[in-house]
């Protein structure tokens, strides 16, 4: 019985003919199964194959909006927001107060990291990509695994953002020092190998908008953490973003990352309140899924 669940959730054959067992995760409590391989695309075909793509771009260029757009856009889709709220919010603390009841400080990181780049950047870079990981690490949901289309896993950013954009430009402006980025690209690349096929994408939508467009945005969607962020910085990122994503200049570490591929979409227009600009985009990520 469970053999034949598992061949029915997994659709995966070795050469050999046998069922892949090895690299399944089986809760026998409650016959919940996931197996590895599906949270890839590699060796797997048929309906369980999910396929996984990350959604980048420059700070405010209009990723969440463009999430929630894909996700409402198709039930074969499922979007993961970046977990932004759990930077602004880390519980710590266990010291016990005056009642000896213990006592929980509420820490902003993302503050932290703009008030003090020398300081907390390095902490924050670790965190932010810690808690991504996390949420890459989640089976993707039921829903999308017995899918009969294309079901696709979309991250707002991902692992390789948080290195070849963010923690390297904060190195490059000296605010993660040699020895900090060091110890950052040590750690980084030994939990993407360990992980492999979990943490691999299969493409990566690119938003691409000029630095004054998200500048706009961002003094719009005012928060607060980000109101000392200078159109300078915005520049910087935005070069980031073109060296890895457009010009391919971007030293990267893992080889499957150097193949991806790219949909470039001008996020400039007013992609939410047009429906025309809607339709297009929507018919381009459908197009590049089916492709990948
Ligand atoms: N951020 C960062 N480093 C990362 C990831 C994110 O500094 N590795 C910051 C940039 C933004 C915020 O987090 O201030 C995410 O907001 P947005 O999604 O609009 O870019
Ligand atoms: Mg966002």
């Amino acid at each position: 019985y469970r053999f034949a669940l598992l061949s029915r959730v997994c659709n995966f054959k070795t050469e050999t003919g046998l069922i892949h067992v090895g690299s399944m995760a089986v809760n026998p409590g409650r016959l919940s199964l996931t197996c590895r391989r599906c949270l890839s695309g590699s060796a797997v075909d048929g309906p369980a194959r999910v396929k996984r793509v990350s959604i980048e771009g420059n700070i405010a260029v209009g990723k969440s909006t463009f999430a929630r757009l894909l996700q409402s856009a198709c039930p074969d889709w499922e979007v993961m927001a970046e977990p932004v709220s759990k930077w602004q919010n880390i519980e710590s603390g266990t010291k016990k107060g005056k009642d000896d009841a213990p006592q929980t400080t509420v820490s902003n990181l993302l503050q932290m990291m703009y008030q003090d780049p020398k300081r907390w950047s390095y902490t924050f870079q670790t965190y932010s990509c810690m808690s991504r990981l996390r949420t890459q690490l989640q089976p993707p949901p039921a829903r999308l695994l017995s899918s009969e289309g294309t079901p696709v896993q979309v991250y707002e950013r991902s692992v390789y953002s948080d290195r070849y954009i963010f923690a390297l430009n904060m190195f490059e402006l000296d605010c993660i020092n040699p020895t900090e980025w060091t110890v950052y690209q040590d750690w980084h690349s030994l939990l993407v190998e360990q992980f492999g096929h979990q943490v691999e994408l299969e493409g990566i939508i690119y938003l691409r908008a000029p630095p004054e467009k998200c500048m706009e945005r961002l003094v719009h969607r005012g928060r607060s953490e980000e109101e000392g962020v200078k159109l300078d910085y915005l520049e910087k990122l935005h070069v980031q973003h073109e060296k890895w994503l457009v010009e391919k200049s971007t030293e990267l570490h893992f080889e499957k990352l150097k193949q991806i591929p790219v949909l470039q979409l001008d996020a400039s227009v007013e992609f939410q309140s047009d429906p025309d600009v809607r339709e297009q985009f929507i018919t381009k990520v459908t197009n590049f899924f089916s492709a990948l």
